[in-house]
């Protein structure tokens, strides 16, 4: 077997502790994962004698050899020299890699785990032969992890490797398990960059059927997750053809009615629920996530508002936009206030984390805040950017563009002109009113007629959105400017009105109002 030619697209590694190998003989459960379609396995033991490891890692070799299956030994080059297996695998505490490399040779096999860029930048400069990225998600298996990375760390590992042209391949470990590899596998991948693989240990070694168990992971990580199923990352367009669309989009609307869920604060649940229904949506505000699983089984969309956020909401959250993650049904992310205190940019990060997010809508500072590097910065109240920050246009539709090509899904970011972007379109919109800024509750019931729009039209979310987009702000135009408003607290009840009219309209074929798009 030729060292380039590994597949390492479900990695084993194995652990010989009770508490997950159980009574089970561990030759056994390699034998059955090799079975289920494990590709490369890694005999980790951080606690037997030397002798039982050489006499434990030749029966595994005798194993793999026979599936043609690498065979690498954890942080043991002496055990690995000893029986002659492929290679082995280091740690960051373990020996470096150069002496492994010294030691085993050219065509041995060496893996390193990374969990930062420069321990990344190290391992490819010295020749590993793949790099194990972790720690993905917390795990009880290893007691001494360093960093939780999440996802978007691994994705930026990918983006290293991309940009630096690397053929070193890459795997993921920490928490990787049947109901997250597809989207771990898919929502990592940076710049076209995939992982070539997942690692697990209890996904395999403590389940009661390894094969089963490994049958069902290399199923999972090459099929996309349900939410992929309607991302078009890469569609490019002009303004005229979002245009055009515009109108279809507000009928699909008017026709499917869809469900609106709500998870929104307490400030705008009335009004956000009147702005659903004139939009032609069918509102629902509904904070108890154990709901959540039979109202995505409805076709509709799901917003998570985080304007008053609690302990309790964040893991009604969670829940929830799995449950719509796993019924393929979109999720919009209003980030409201995102970078204003520590909860709340802890909460932004467990959303981010929590799984796929197909609209993140925000004001400037709460996009920043969602961006990797933009956790630090501090924002004042919910409605204002962070001091002394003086974002320009080109800074603002960067922003939404790499966020949006990070996460693959669309950002928006509103102010005087929207920037919506899938991250390949930057889409600009400069309608609205004053009048928005204003009232409470403006901001947030942009999000649920964008969910509704992105509900009824998930074939193009980067149109959906825009067409939310046009629809609320124009409505805001019209109605701002009629003879019996007066100021904002007249304006509320005259904006629902011109949200209906407008979409009577469209459904009638009167698109007068769309000409003041701009
Ligand atoms: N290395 P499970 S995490 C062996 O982050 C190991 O480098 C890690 O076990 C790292 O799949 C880990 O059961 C344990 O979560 C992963
Ligand atoms: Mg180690």
């Amino acid at each position: 077997m030729r060292k380039q030619d590994v597949d390492y697209s479900l990695y084993l590694v194995t652990d010989s502790t009770p508490a997950i190998l159980g009574t089970k003989d561990i030759c056994q459960v390699v034998e059955a994962a090799l079975k289920g379609g494990v590709t490369c396995v890694q005999y980790r033991d951080k606690k037997s004698e030397t002798g039982a490891l050489i006499g434990t890692a030749r029966k595994l070799h005798a194993i793999t050899k026979k599936y043609h299956v690498p065979l690498l030994i954890n942080d043991r080059v002496d055990v690995a020299m000893a029986v002659e297996c492929e290679g082995v695998h280091i740690g960051q505490d373990d020996m470096t890699l150069a002496t492994a490399r010294k030691s085993l040779g050219q065509d041995a096999i060496i893996g390193v785990t990374v969990s930062t860029l420069e321990e990344l930048d190290t391992a490819c400069r010295g020749g590993a032969d793949y790099v194990g990225i972790g720690t993905v998600f917390a795990t009880p298996t290893k007691d001494d992890t360093k960093h939780i990375i999440g996802i978007e760390g691994v994705q930026q590992m990918l983006f290293y490797l991309s940009s630096s042209r690397s053929k070193v391949k890459s795997v993921c470990i920490g928490s990787i398990n049947a109901a997250n590899a597809s989207q771990v596998m898919w929502q990592s991948m940076a710049k076209q960059k995939t992982l070539d693989g997942v690692a697990v240990v209890s996904a395999i070694v403590a389940a009661e059927d390894p094969e089963a168990a490994a049958k069902d992971l290399a199923r999972l990580i090459k099929t996309p997750p349900g939410f992929a199923k309607h991302v078009k990352a890469e569609e490019q367009y002009r303004s005229a053809e979002i245009l055009e669309l515009v109108p279809e989009i507000i009928r699909a609307v008017h026709e499917k009615k869809p469900l609106s869920h709500n998870m929104t604060n307490l400030v705008v649940q009335n009004v956000a629920a009147n702005v659903a229904l004139n939009v032609g949506a069918s509102p629902i505000m509904a904070n108890y996530a154990e709901e959540a699983k039979d109202l995505a089984g409805l076709g509709g969309a799901l917003v998570v508002n985080m304007g008053t956020v609690t302990p309790e909401g964040l893991e009604n959250y969670l829940k929830a936009i799995k449950a719509y993650n796993e019924a393929g049904q979109p999720v919009v992310y209003d980030p409201v206030g995102a970078g204003a205190t520590e909860v709340r940019r802890s909460a932004t990060k467990r959303i981010l984390g929590a799984g796929y997010l197909d609209v993140i809508k925000g004001n400037q500072s709460e996009i920043v805040s969602c961006t990797p590097g933009g956790a630090r910065l501090q924002q004042r109240g919910v409605d204002s950017g962070p001091p002394g920050t003086d974002y320009d246009v080109a800074k603002l539709s960067g922003a939404v563009r790499d966020l949006a090509t990070l996460r693959k899904n669309v950002v928006v970011i509103t102010g005087t002109t929207d920037y919506v972007s899938n991250g390949k379109t930057v889409y600009a919109v400069g309608n609205g009113h004053e009048y928005l800024g204003m009232v409470t509750g403006t901001g947030c019931c942009l999000g649920t007629t964008v969910s509704a729009m992105v509900a009824a039209y998930p074939q193009d979310k980067l149109a959906a959105t825009v067409a939310g987009l046009l629809h609320y702000e124009i409505a805001a135009e019209l109605a701002a400017e009629r003879d019996d408003v007066r100021g904002p607290g007249t304006f509320v009840p005259a904006f629902l009105d011109e949200l209906y009219h407008i979409r009577m309209a469209t459904v009638q074929g009167d698109l007068a109002w769309l000409k003041r798009a701009n």
